[in-house]
């Protein structure tokens, strides 16, 4: 999965990108270079999982996160014909945008809103480039799936001029099946980081309500956090962050929170597979049938799928141990329907 980490000039991508990632790219320079790292998503559950089996190996999900000058900043004055979205940011699964709360004459606000305008402008200069053609030949050919897109683009296209995110134009699932190909900006999730100051840190609540009405469920989040701090954490040895953290007074990296708000928000769950050899957390998307999430492992697994056995996670933790919770009855004989929750323990039984 891929997120592109996009927003204003000098608002802390980079900042934002070496806590995630663990790395020191140099940050205040307006080189727009871009960075890109795959790292690890925290998972305490893997980690508990694997306690008492201590597999050789442990494997967490993962995320590529790319760090991307993509935005002017002039909002509509950006102009149509100068919009042209890099690759990365068109095939993002998902958008975090990073927002300057920490400058002291920064407006959150207003800053959010030139980001939103060019995106808003970005797509509609691909609808309208797409939409005249599309009815001209469903005009001409009478072929119904042209003159369906056509009528969806018009629509989106009046969302768009409305000042409106296609997140928010009520489209279904086949309006979405018709436009997907155009990787259009405003569909993706977004996640909203308030970069805020050192001295916010525990009183970050006044950022995050001005932004409270932007929150659609499992569309757009909305996450504070200091970027420079979690920089700093991140560069840090764990006895050293520890420290650190009771200084500041709180449990944990605002970044763990970050990057597991980025994978549910894309609509991502893992289960988990724990034996000798490796532990792992394995990725799906929400509403996975168990023989489709068997072919995440191996498709050998999902072709021979004959059944899986399942701990949830939450019996797992009550009964202390994989093996207990079986013995309580804690473990379910489920067939090639079940829809695998996230935080399932599974075996699968195959035959191929
Ligand atoms: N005080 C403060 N400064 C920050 C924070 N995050 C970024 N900055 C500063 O803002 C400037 C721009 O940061 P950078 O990450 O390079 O922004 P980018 O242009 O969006 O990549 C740098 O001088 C950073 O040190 C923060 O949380 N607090
Ligand atoms: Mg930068």
């Amino acid at each position: 999965m891929k997120i592109a980490i996009i927003g204003l000039p000098q608002s802390g991508k980079t900042t934002v990108f070496n806590a995630a990632a663990g790395k020191t790219e140099a940050v205040g320079d307006y080189s727009k270079a871009s960075h890109r790292a795959v790292i690890k998503v925290p998972d305490d559950r893997l980690e508990k999982l694997c306690e008492s089996v201590n597999p050789k190996k442990i494997t967490h999900a993962e995320i590529e996160y790319i760090d991307i000058s993509a935005f002017s900043g002039k909002g509509k004055e950006a102009g149509a014909t100068t919009i042209e979205m890099p690759e990365d940011v068109k095939y993002a699964d998902a958008l975090m945008v990073v927002i300057d709360c920490f400058s002291p004459d920064c407006s959150p606000r207003k800053h959010f809103n030139l980001f939103n305008e060019e995106m808003i402008l970005s797509d509609q200069v691909i609808i309208e480039r797409n939409l005249e053609k599309k009815v001209r030949t469903a005009q001409l050919t009478g072929d119904q799936e042209a003159m369906h897109e056509g009528e969806v683009l018009k629509s989106c296209l009046a969302c768009l001029e409305d000042g409106r995110p296609l997140s928010q134009g009520g489209l279904d699932d086949d309006a979405l099946r018709a436009i997907t190909k155009y990787s259009l900006l405003s569909l993706k999730p977004l996640l909203i980081v308030l970069n805020t100051a050192e001295s916010d840190i525990g009183a970050q609540d006044k950022w995050l309500s001005q932004f409270a009405d932007l929150t659609i469920p499992g569309g757009r989040e909305t996450v504070a956090l200091c970027g420079k701090i979690e920089m700093e954490l991140a560069a840090l040895a764990s006895d050293d962050r520890a420290a650190f953290l009771a200084d500041l007074g709180i449990d944990r990296p605002a970044m763990e929170l970050l990057i597991q708000k980025s994978y549910s928000l894309v609509g991502l769950i893992v289960f988990f597979t724990v034996g000798e050899p490796e532990g792992r957390a394995w990725t799906i998307r929400k509403g996975t049938h168990a023989r489709k999430a068997a072919g995440a492992i191996h498709s050998d697994i999902e072709r021979g799928f004959i059944r899986a056995e399942v701990v949830s996670y939450a019996d797992f933790e009550k009964y202390g141990s994989e093996r207990a919770a079986k013995e309580a009855g804690k473990f379910r004989v489920e067939g090639k329907d079940y829809i695998v929750a996230d935080g399932d323990i599974i075996l699968f039984r195959f035959n191929i």
